[in-house]
């Protein structure tokens, strides 16, 4: 940061150094007994001063961890705070957003790759951000997030929280097991969910179990070009069962894909036609089927070709995923949601909707069972069924409707409680036994959430080295809590200091979440970050990252005409645009190029274009190019949509358009 010190800064510094030995940070006459006052005042106990201590965030200071969420229907990632849970931004992915200029100007192509079967879909439904990782550690560097609705995965550069690309899944509609991320960020896992016919062809539900499909995909990451590569990446045909969340394993566990599945009932659903609903149709088998997938395997037998093209994209298919031994099942209590590995990747834990325990495998239990071929079974399509005593570590009665679990860095775990609406915290044995005052495998203490949590957060709760001291409770109702905006009330993120041992998990915040229900959200220490604040040269690039050759610098501005194309070079520098003036032919192809030339951080223009549906975010070197045909003729006042300064109404122009 480079903040040139105005000459009121100065002052205010001079000033705030004089008064320094005399307050101590408080201003004159203040003492403990106004704070004991104001409580009083507001009913707020000891507890909720306490709170307040714990996340008050007076200006200036900076949070200690970043959490990136799923913003849910809004289709975006929003960022925000800990501890002091104040939003600090969205970065626009599946679903145009104007003040980022995201599908306004910019962006438009990135969106269209995403289109499903040729439609324009401009919502998302996102689910699970994954962060980049090295060796199991949180990076810092990238940011995948899928869309529920249309199976698609968004990759976010962390150097400006951008979206650089946005890739559609060719063989199913619908995902939920992804994002999640290998070890070394080698591939984005990205699960299947509902089953439908390779690419969502059509199909009669009475063929479900000859026509639909289950699969996972892999999506290769090139971290270099910072871009999935498609032509790198694969899938693997898995039972029509509704693939669910997912998780890589790590450490004890590498080179596995854990993912969960409900419907392995293959329920077809039809309730007008006196068919039991998905609902119970669902949820008649005592137990589902966790997969266990070898993907170090799977990527050899990609590699080695035995892959067929389905929808032009290779596909392992269910036949030799089970030849090469790279697929087994076991057994998971009913309706399982959340799996989730430990730490150091020897246990997986699963949750079941209907299932008060969270069930623990042992890892080092599951390659012995592979290995020694300890099935009980195989399963319609001839999958081997580990036996589900033989790979079972523990199972610890959390409450009703466990849904996920995170990770501390203690010996403790947490799994939320959609139905008791509370966070468990319950101890691990094993490796990790003995880091806690309470036995092995115990549930330890539940706190109250307000109201039926979905996915929790613990600050790096899910890598190879937790943080702990704060967890989220990523609450899918508020009910009471706020005021209620109208009859579509907010989600509630609640964070808890878990910083205590035992029973000491107090909620200390809530956060009203208002734009979309939010599922997974992944917390960053903030000092693994290390954005831009202005991009590194003007004239560049967010879209390749790289200076724009054609990039308009000051002195260069001009309108050019070469036959039907109108080309405009303009510059955008407090207060003004050059040029001002921009007149063509009704009927022309315009291609407007503008540069940002600020370098003062947050010096951020807008450019908007009424009628035309424009409107540009150009951060301090930015540069950008709209192009679109000047099909209405008139006089159409351009101007800077951000106040960006005292002149900012006076950053205008005029866009004319003769008439034929
Ligand atoms: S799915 S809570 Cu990640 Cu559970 Cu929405
Ligand atoms: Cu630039 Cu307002």
């Amino acid at each position: 940061m480079q903040f040139p010190l105005t000459s009121a800064r100065r002052h205010a510094t001079a000033a705030a150094v004089a008064m320094v030995g005399v307050l101590c940070g408080q201003a004159a006459g203040q003492s403990m007994n106004d704070v004991q006052k104001a409580a009083t005042e507001r009913g707020l106990s000891t507890a909720d001063l306490l709170a307040a201590a714990k996340t008050y965030t007076p200006s200036g200071m900076k949070d200690e961890y970043i959490i990136f969420s799923s913003g849910g229907h809004s289709g975006q990632v929003f960022v925000i705070g800990v501890p002091s849970m104040r939003l600090l931004r969205s970065i626009a992915v599946f679903t145009p957003e104007p003040w980022q200029g995201w599908g306004y100007g910019v962006g438009e192509e990135i969106l269209a790759a995403g289109m499903s079967m040729g439609k324009e879909n401009l919502w998302g439904d996102t689910h699970h951000p994954a962060i980049s990782e090295t060796e199991g550690e949180y990076d810092g560097e990238w940011l995948f997030i899928n869309d529920k609705i249309n199976a698609r995965v968004g990759v976010i550069d962390l150097r400006d929280f951008e979206t650089k690309q946005i890739i559609k899944n060719p063989l199913t509609v619908s995902d939920h097991g992804g994002t999640f991320v290998t070890p070394n960020t080698e591939y984005v896992i990205e699960g299947g969910q509902y089953a439908v016919p390779w690419g969502s062809e059509y199909a009669p539900i009475s063929e479900y179990k000859e026509k639909y499909k289950g699969s996972v995909t892999l999506w290769k990451f090139d971290r270099k070009k910072g871009r999935i590569d498609e032509s790198r990446s694969f899938a693997i045909e898995l039972p029509p069962y509704w693939q669910d969340l997912s998780d890589a394993g790590k450490l004890a566990s590498d080179g596995y894909i854990f993912m969960n599945s409900l419907n392995t009932e293959l329920a077809t659903g039809g309730i007008e036609s006196g068919n039991p609903p998905f609902e119970a149709g669902a949820s008649r088998n005592a137990t589902d089927f966790l997969h266990i997938i070898d993907w170090h395997k799977a990527e050899e037998v990609y590699k080695a070709g035995k892959v067929e093209q389905i929808k032009g994209f290779p596909v392992i298919m269910l036949e030799t995923a089970l030849e090469e031994g790279l697929l087994h099942v076991t057994p998971e209590p009913r309706s399982p949601h959340g799996v989730d590995v430990a730490p150091k990747g020897d246990f997986i834990v699963v949750s079941g909707k209907l299932d008060p325990h969270v069930t623990i495998y042992s890892m080092a239990k599951i390659k012995k069972a592979i290995a020694s071929k300890t099935f009980s079974g195989h399963d319609e399509w001839g999958v081997p069924i580990l036996d589900f005593d033989s790979v079972l570590e523990a199972q610890v009665e959390v409450g009703l409707g466990p849904l996920h679990t995170q990770f501390g860095p203690d010996g403790y775990a947490y799994t939320s409680l959609f139905l008791d609406s509370a966070v468990a915290r319950w101890t691990m044995g094993g490796s990790y036994g003995k880091g806690t005052p309470e036995p092995d495998w115990t549930l330890v203490h539940k706190t109250p959430v307000q109201y039926n949590v979905g996915h929790i957060g613990v600050a790096e709760g899910d890598t190879v080295s937790p943080d702990g001291k704060y967890l989220v409770s990523f609450n899918k109702w508020s009910v009471d809590r706020f005021f209620p905006p109208g009859p579509l009330l907010p989600q509630n993120f609640q964070l808890l200091d878990i910083t205590g041992k035992g029973t000491d998990m107090p909620v200390i915040y809530d956060m009203p979440i208002g734009f979309g229900e939010p599922h997974y959200a992944q917390i960053i220490k903030a000092d693994k970050l290390d954005p831009w604040t202005i991009y590194p040269e003007v004239g560049w690039d967010p879209h390749t990252m790289s200076l724009d050759p054609m990039a308009p610098k000051p002195k260069m501005e001009r309108v050019e005409r070469k036959g039907d194309t109108v080309e405009v070079y303009m510059t955008s520098v407090r207060s003004h645009f050059n040029p001002e003036h921009v007149t063509v032919k009704q009927g022309d192809k315009v291609v407007w190029r503008i540069t940002n030339i600020e370098r003062a951080v947050d010096a951020v223009h807008g450019f908007s274009i009424p009628v035309y549906n424009v409107n540009l975010s150009l951060e301090p070197g930015e540069t950008a190019k709209i192009e679109f045909v000047a099909d209405t003729a008139g006089t159409f006042p351009f101007y800077c949509s951000e106040f960006c300064s005292a002149l900012h109404l006076e950053m205008m122009g005029y866009f004319m358009v003769e008439p034929e």
